[in-house]
């Protein structure tokens, strides 16, 4: 398979329909010098958290080969780049504006502007300002307050250069694989945290919202989520059950207090110790509605009933997976946009991030990542079937532009639709990235 083919009565040819490429800071920028310390490099330099024992210190070294880089995204044809803005980098420890790197972003966004490409800026994609988690980081209510004032300085710095903003990314990921499961920074290993790290999360995107409404009116204002749906291994009632439970603690957890202002039903059934403290009003803040929802989705999860803990993850020994070890089932990408269409009053979404870790190799200046383009190829089926069956989809984005940082694996996952040598910093198009171009050209001559 070479291309990607959509029927051309998709909603995805229309020309208004945006297609785009995301990256996030920590994973793509490099040069820490020039910023303060964030939680990732506390972690990346404690041994054995990271595979490969790598850091974020020159990661693809975007923050000087930027120009180079937004070239590439203008060669791929996208109308829109997802970027996210180190909070560390733009700002100093007392809470003022670090105007260099303000300037680095200001470059950034009027290049991108010059040449056409919709900004969708992330303001929080994991990289806490280290001197925060010193004070408790997410655990610090007080770090909500704080995350709403860089909300306002940097969006009025930036001024009318975004077309959209998102408050956090993943949520789930910074306070249950940060503050509960202790696998990503700050790498705290505590229920009562993650649960606490959420709710302040969550407040924290809350309050920035209200904000960016005002400082950012005509930008498209929302908050990114991750979804890994949750299927019941059998349909014993017991299994049934269990992923429930699991989908209310990995997935409605983050979404259901944004769009209807509570925490799910099965909140009653944490103990008093592993509850959040909330304060009076806290609902109200966190439920500010949205310009929209960014979903991101990977994979699925099968689950049983567990005695010990209500569920536990089944192993779905032959089922294909990607080189990150996740099964591929996009089927559960279509029917996790019904259901939340079924569940909520959405906003219009956006898929902010889809895309699939495979073990690519350069040989003779080419990398054929037949994988990953069938990959991308079922995704986006699923997602035309989720369109067609009633669910308002307005982009999607392929994560990632280029291969990057992979957080706990360090460099050995490779994300890209572009190959990084590490190296040399040389990037080439794989064929999953050139049938990614072709596919966005011949939908704007349809
Ligand atoms: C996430 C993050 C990305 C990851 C990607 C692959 O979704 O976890 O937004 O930073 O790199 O998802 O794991």
């Amino acid at each position: 398979m070479k291309n990607i083919q959509i029927p051309k009565d998709s909603r995805l040819c229309q020309k208004d329909f945006i297609f785009g490429v995301a990256t996030a800071s920590f994973q793509i920028e490099g040069s820490a010098d020039s910023r303060l310390p964030c939680i990732w490099d506390t972690f990346c330099a404690t041994p054995g958290k990271i595979r490969d024992g790598s850091d974020g210190l020159l990661a693809c070294d975007h923050v000087n080969l930027w120009r180079d880089d937004v070239k590439l995204i203008q060669s791929l044809g996208v109308d829109a780049y997802r970027l996210s803005i180190s909070w560390p980098r733009v700002m100093f420890a007392d809470g003022s504006l670090n105007p260099a790197g303000v300037d680095f972003y200001i470059q950034l966004l009027d290049e991108l502007k010059a040449l056409n490409i919709k900004a969708f800026v992330t303001l929080y994609h994991w990289d806490l300002p280290q001197h925060l988690e010193d004070k408790g980081g997410w655990l610090n209510r007080e770090t909500a307050y704080l995350f709403a004032d860089y909300a306002d300085k940097i969006s009025q710095a930036l001024g009318d250069r975004v077309y959209s903003y998102a408050t956090l990314n993943e949520p789930f990921c910074s306070s249950y694989l940060g503050y509960e499961a202790g696998i990503h920074a700050p790498g705290k290993q505590q229920k009562a945290w993650g649960r606490q790290a959420a709710h302040h999360l969550l407040l924290a995107h809350g309050l920035a919202l209200k904000v960016l409404k005002k400082n950012s009116p005509n930008s498209l204002n929302g908050l990114v989520l991750n979804f890994t749906p949750c299927y019941a291994q059998t349909e014993d009632p017991a299994d049934v059950a269990a992923a429930q439970l699991a989908d209310d603690y990995f997935n409605q957890w983050y979404i259901k207090p944004v769009l209807d202002g509570a925490y799910p039903k099965s909140f009653a059934l944490l103990s008093d110790s592993d509850k959040p403290v909330i304060h009076d009003g806290d609902f109200a803040i966190i439920s500010e509605p949205l310009d929209f929802l960014g979903v991101n989705f990977y994979t699925r999860t099968v689950y049983q009933a567990c005695a010990e803990n209500g569920f536990a993850p089944v192993d779905m020994v032959d089922a294909p997976k990607t080189d990150i070890g996740w099964e591929i089932y996009p089927q559960a990408f279509t029917d996790l946009l019904l259901s939340l269409h079924q569940q909520y009053r959405l906003p219009p979404v956006y898929i902010t991030e889809n895309g699939a870790a495979m073990d690519d190799k350069l040989q003779n200046g080419v990398v054929v990542d037949e994988d990953r383009l069938g990959y991308y190829q079922a995704h986006l089926l699923a997602l035309d079937s989720a369109i067609r069956q009633g669910v308002r989809v307005d982009g999607y984005f392929a994560w990632s532009l280029m291969d990057n940082f992979e957080w706990a694996e360090g460099y050995l996952k490779r994300f890209g639709i572009v190959y990084v040598d590490y190296q040399s910093q040389q990037r080439t198009i794989k064929q999953s990235g050139l049938a990614y171009r072709d596919f966005i050209q011949s939908r704007k001559s349809c």
